[in-house]
């Protein structure tokens, strides 16, 4: 693997997904790895867990870490040919090949403008990051994609089913922001690897990208879609079609203790941060079933196994 951006970067999924468990059970068993090597992790956007974890993860590995600010301050232009007399102060060509010297691996979140839904889905800022430095780049929630995020959902799928072939279901939910697509295309994309029965529930109007769920069953009755389910991923996002907005739904989608009495003892999961009574009641977040904290702490195993393959490469 040289940059890891998408599910596209792993050839052999079930082999990482071992890895994450070798980790887990031994994070130190390859400490000197990264000895000598720098990670330079740059955040367009605020981040908590993808930010301590991949720093964790790269320590583990006896990287040097050094996280990095950008949002405000420091403004890069990502365009080709523009006349810079505005604010941006700096090109993305001089920018990344710089970091290049500097960092053995780079770490690049950049949310969605929601507004410019070509550029978005172009995934300009992550692809000219790509062009223009000359280290391999990681991918920590991009426009689009959030890979980090779904190969630790799917480790910990893999650790907590009780049957060979759970039945998933992604589901909307609500939340007072605009949010991204990118957690629910993602999970989407990589979970269409696994021979799981898949369903995602959503209003009407919050289709996501035709190219992410061409092959999937889309299930408009919340209700519906939660028989028998094995496990309940929420996740808010804004409209695909009316390109980042919030539309009015009619029904409440909110995952609640009643609806999770029509799954079959389904384990809830949320990729955090997550709005408590908005997107979720507490019953449930507080409950014995929801998982989210230990699938938190499987960030960092899941980060551990795709810096291994990008320092081993
Ligand atoms: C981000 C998202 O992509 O939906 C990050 C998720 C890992 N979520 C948020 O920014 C939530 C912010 C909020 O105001 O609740």
């Amino acid at each position: 693997m040289r940059h890891f951006l998408s599910s596209d970067a792993i050839t052999d999924l079930s082999t990482i997904l071992n890895n994450i468990k070798n980790i887990k059970e031994n994070p130190f068993g390859n400490s000197s790895l990264g000895k000598n090597k720098t990670m330079v992790l740059l955040f367009f956007n605020p981040s908590l867990r993808t930010r301590l974890s991949t720093q964790k993860a790269a320590l583990n590995l006896g990287m040097h870490v050094i996280p990095m600010n950008v949002a405000q301050g420091w403004k890069i232009e990502f365009e080709d040919g523009t006349i810079m007399n505005l604010d941006k102060a700096e090109h993305i060509k001089e920018a990344a090949a710089v970091i290049s010297q500097y960092a053995d691996v780079i770490g690049i979140r950049t949310f969605p403008s929601l507004i410019n839904k070509e550029q978005d889905y172009q995934e300009m800022i992550l692809s000219q990051f790509v062009k223009y430095a000359s280290v391999p780049i990681v991918n920590m929630e991009s426009a689009t994609v959030h890979p980090l995020q779904s190969l630790t959902d799917l480790f910990t799928i893999e650790e907590y089913k009780k049957k060979t072939r759970p039945k998933v279901v992604l589901t909307w939910a609500p939340h007072p922001r605009a949010l991204p697509q990118a957690v629910a295309n993602s999970f989407t994309e990589w979970i269409q690897k696994m021979d799981y029965e898949f369903v995602i529930t959503h209003p009407k109007g919050y289709e996501l990208a035709p190219h992410f769920t061409k092959d999937c069953t889309i299930e408009y009755d919340q209700h519906k879609a939660f028989e028998n389910a094995d496990f309940i991923y929420a996740k808010n996002w804004s409209s695909y079609s009316d390109y980042g907005k919030i539309l009015p739904t009619s029904t409440n989608w909110m995952i609640t203790k009643e609806k999770m009495a029509l799954t079959n003892e389904a384990y809830f999961m949320h990729c955090l941060p997550v709005r408590r009574n908005v997107v979720v009641e507490d019953a449930v977040l507080d409950s014995p079933n929801s998982i989210v904290i230990p699938q938190a702490g499987n960030r960092t195993h899941a980060a551990q196994a795709v810096l291994t393959q990008i320092l081993n490469k």
